[in-house]
């Protein structure tokens, strides 16, 4: 690291590294500040993860950008129609303070409900710490989509859950699949040089993916499957691995509940069988499954092409659990390592989870709590109750066993049932754009039965274009960083504020802070963000300010050490559950079965004569994080328009050229997107970009920035039937089909009548 680095927490003028203000990563950059403003953002070499990816280069475009929120916002006209009043911090506070706790008198804490996103910092972990104090179990946030299925069946089924950034460990690691995940996209440079390693050490790579993606490139072995039926695949691996004896018996009999049951239920999964569901021949099923079972330590990390299949989701996260369980790659060096309960940092506590259990004013669960019990207080308890004996403080991440399903908060504000939502605080969420059914959001959103709508961002967004009240956030640069505040991991990187925030721009703590202060929650908020890392990392006997400073600002978690050889698994049995009690307990099967996703050639064999192609979306991309970054020029320049990719012969047989635009259609309508072709695609498999919109086009309603136009998520079902055990959206394995658009039709700029 540059000795010329200097850190400070009020920085005007100098060089200073911090944490590029892109996307919640947290990657390490140095930045020359003049005046207070960024003259130049490049990666911190030398540091643990120098900022590595193209959208890295757009930090100063980013925080200097014009369209960036600036000042609190007030409505003025009505909701969507975009009159605005620039008000001040106080009167936003003072005014959204009060009619909360107008609506706690009316309708008790519950109905408040708080949004996030994706991970976006310390804000959102203000946030949970805000609603349990408040006494609302109404949580949610977009992590919700994105792994909490498979944090639920680890839990479940482990005790723990493995390391969700898990990496292979070079010359040990003897295999590793990619199922549904690509680290090339969406991890980095380490990642994919990590792999690379471990390949030339050895090591041998799956991919299991229903597009070639760049890891396909390195792979020993490509799984071309049918969108969403992944859980079907990994108990055909497993009925393979039993019938060939290819376990670990060692450690199925010392560790593992349920294998009879497995081994009865895996009976009919034979690869033959399974090749008709997913399309993948009968010989590379078994060549997978031979190939993971022989080379251990093998790994099987976080994929979000398994946790977004609607109800096909479950059984896919469990027989996933299931399959490191019985090979004996769990909790293994070079394998599928546990995570370290997060104790470097005050972090479990911090969060007040125990008081949102017993709090005085909170008479209910969330209201998804009756249809998906798994994610919510009592699941919560329930999952406390049985790691007791092993981990006294209950999992570090709780939020995750709590979140409210999207779907039941849109019932609650739209139909009141079981009981009505009245506020809604989203901060860093992008819900209109982000998640299923986006007609029934803005239904919700528009909604009179909402009576207050706070939006949080660095932007107008589609959604906070129907809010109440806006309020700008501070970016990575202009306010200071802890990392690992997710309760998913045990490193924690530091980093100061390195530009004084511009305008009124506030850190999303303050804003919970500020109406935690005016709203009984006094004394238990340090008054600045920088205070209240300082008590998060009290154990440590470090400040924030000293951490920073750091030559590596690195806070490294102990680890090392195999958690189950001293303590045994943190399950009721102390054993790894592949019949899982607590499933039991809470009225799901104890071994989920596969079950194909709601809209599928096998489910919906009607839909499938009209709709007869498989779509899936949001595979990442390299210009994007999600939703963001539309603003920029340099990103728009690359990928300017939403882009669905299909094979070469299917779009000949519909008349579809390569770059025409092409309706994109379901059940619930139809989107706009560009045609790109790919013959690596099974003819009958398209998959569309995700969470579209487009900053340019006019935000008052009913345009809101091109929301409708080619948004997948505006054409996804969302109810309760569609969804997993724990309510998730299914983003991945439904039915659409496609049409092209001739010249003069379906102009851009989008209104709902495009639909
Ligand atoms: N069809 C389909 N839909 C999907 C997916 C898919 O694969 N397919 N993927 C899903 C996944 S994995 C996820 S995580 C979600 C993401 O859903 P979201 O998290 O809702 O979306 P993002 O685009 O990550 O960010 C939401 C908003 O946060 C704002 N923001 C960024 N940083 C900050 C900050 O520091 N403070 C504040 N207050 N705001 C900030 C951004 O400007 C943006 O408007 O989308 C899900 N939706
Ligand atoms: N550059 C970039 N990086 C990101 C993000 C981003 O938007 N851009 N998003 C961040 C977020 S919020 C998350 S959650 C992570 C996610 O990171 P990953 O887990 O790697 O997820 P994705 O890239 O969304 O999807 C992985 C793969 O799933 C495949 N897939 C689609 N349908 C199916 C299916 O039915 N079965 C299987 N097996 N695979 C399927 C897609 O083709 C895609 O290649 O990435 C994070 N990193
Ligand atoms: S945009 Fe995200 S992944 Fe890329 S360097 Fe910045 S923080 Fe890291
Ligand atoms: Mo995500």
């Amino acid at each position: 690291m540059s000795s010329s680095v200097t850190t400070a927490t009020t920085a005007t003028a100098g060089t200073y590294r911090g944490i590029c203000p892109i996307c919640g990563k947290g990657c390490f950059v140095e930045a020359k500040i003049t005046d207070n403003r960024p003259e130049w953002i490049k990666p911190l070499k030398g540091s643990p993860h120098p900022a590595d990816c193209p959208r890295a280069g757009q930090a100063r475009e980013y925080h200097d950008h014009p369209d960036r929120l600036k000042f609190p916002l007030k409505r003025v006209g009505r909701r969507g129609e975009g009159q605005w009043q620039r008000i001040g911090w106080e009167q936003a506070l003072a005014e959204i303070a009060a009619r909360l706790a107008a609506i706690r008198d009316r309708h008790g804490p519950e109905a408040v409900q708080t949004m996030g996103g994706s991970y976006k910092g310390a804000g959102d972990a203000a946030c949970w710490r805000w609603s349990n104090l408040w006494g609302t179990p109404n949580m949610l946030h977009q992590g919700k989509n994105c792994g909490e299925a498979q944090f639920l069946a680890e839990w479940a089924v482990y005790g723990n859950i493995s390391n969700p950034y898990g990496l292979p460990t070079p010359g040990l690691t003897r295999c590793m699949i990619n199922w549904g995940a690509n680290p090339a996209v969406a991890g980095g440079i380490k990642f994919v040089q990590r792999i690379a390693q471990m390949r030339a050490m050895g090591g041998k790579l799956i991919v299991i993916d229903p597009r070639r993606t760049e890891m396909v490139e390195q792979a020993d072995l490509w799984l071309r499957l049918r969108p969403g039926t992944d859980g079907a695949l990994a108990y055909a691996m497993l009925h393979v691995i039993i019938k060939e004896q290819l376990y670990d018996k060692a450690f199925v009999a010392k560790w593992c509940q349920g294998f009879e049951a497995l081994t009865r239920v895996v009976e009919r999964y034979t690869p033959e069988a399974v090749a008709e569901i997913t399309w993948v021949p009968a010989g590379q099923i078994i060549e997978a499954a031979r190939m993971y079972a022989t080379n251990g330590p093998a790994l099987i990390p976080f994929g979000l092409g398994v946790v977004e299949l609607g109800k096909a989701t479950t059984s896919a996260v469990f027989a996933i659990c299931y399959l490191r369980a019985i090979t004996g790659n769990l909790d293994v060096k070079g394998g599928q390592r546990l995570i370290d309960p997060p104790l470097q940092i005050r972090f479990r506590e911090e969060m007040y989870w125990e008081r949102l259990l017993d709090h005085p004013l909170r008479t209910r669960d969330n209201v998804g709590a009756q249809q998906w019990p798994i994610a919510s207080v009592r699941g919560m308890q329930a999952f406390r109750a049985a790691m007791a004996a092993a981990e006294p403080l209950g999992p570090g991440a709780a939020i995750y066993m709590m979140c409210t399903a999207p779907q039941a908060t849109w019932n609650a504000i739209l139909d009141g049932e079981p009981y009505p939502i009245k506020a809604l605080i989203t901060q860093g969420g992008n819900a209109l754009v982000a998640l299923a059914n986006s007609r029934r959001i803005y239904a919700a959103l528009m909604s009179e039965n909402l009576e207050l709508s706070v939006n949080m961002d660095h932007w107008m967004t589609p959604g906070a274009q129907l809010a109440d009240y806006v309020l700008p956030a501070t970016d990575g640069l202009e306010r200071p960083m802890l990392g690992g505040m997710w309760g998913l991991n045990n490193n924690y990187e530091a980093a100061p504020r390195i530009v004084q925030p511009l305008y009124e721009r506030r850190d999303d703590y303050q804003l919970w802070r500020e109406l935690g202060n005016r709203l009984g929650q006094q004394g238990y908020w340090p008054d600045t963000l920088e205070g209240w890392f300082d008590r998060l990392l009290e154990p440590s006997q470090v400040t924030h300010a000293q951490l920073s400073a750091r030559e590596v600002p690195w806070l490294m978690g102990k680890s090392g050490q195999l958690r189950h050889e001293a303590k045994g698994f943190a399950t009721a049995s102390g054993k790894v559950e592949l019949t899982s009690d607590l499933m039991a307990k809470l009225g799901y099967p104890a071994m989920p079965e596969y079950e194909e996703p709601a809209w599928s050639p096998v489910s919906a064999p009607e839909l499938f004569k009209t709709f007869p192609l498989v779509l899936t979306s949001g595979g990442g991309s390299k210009w994007y994080y999600r939703s963001q970054q539309r603003h920029l020029e340099k990103m728009r320049k690359q990928h300017a328009y939403a882009e669905v990719t299909i094979h070469p012969q299917t779009a000949a047989a519909l008349g579809i050229s390569e770059r025409q635009m092409v309706w994109v259609e379901t059940p619930l309508g139809r989107v706009r997107q560009m045609a790109i072709f790919s013959d690596a695609l099974h003819p009958q498999v398209v998959h569309a970009d995700g969470s579209w919109w487009y900053p340019e086009r006019r935000g008052e309603d009913p345009v809101l920035f091109g929301v409708w136009e080619s948004n997948i998520n505006a054409i996804l079902p969302d109810d309760p039937t569609t969804a997993d055990f724990a309510g998730d959206c299914n983003f991945r394995g439904s039915l659409c089909r496609l049409m092209p658009i001739s010249a003069g039709q379906g102009e851009p700029g989008g209104s709902p009548a495009l639909g």
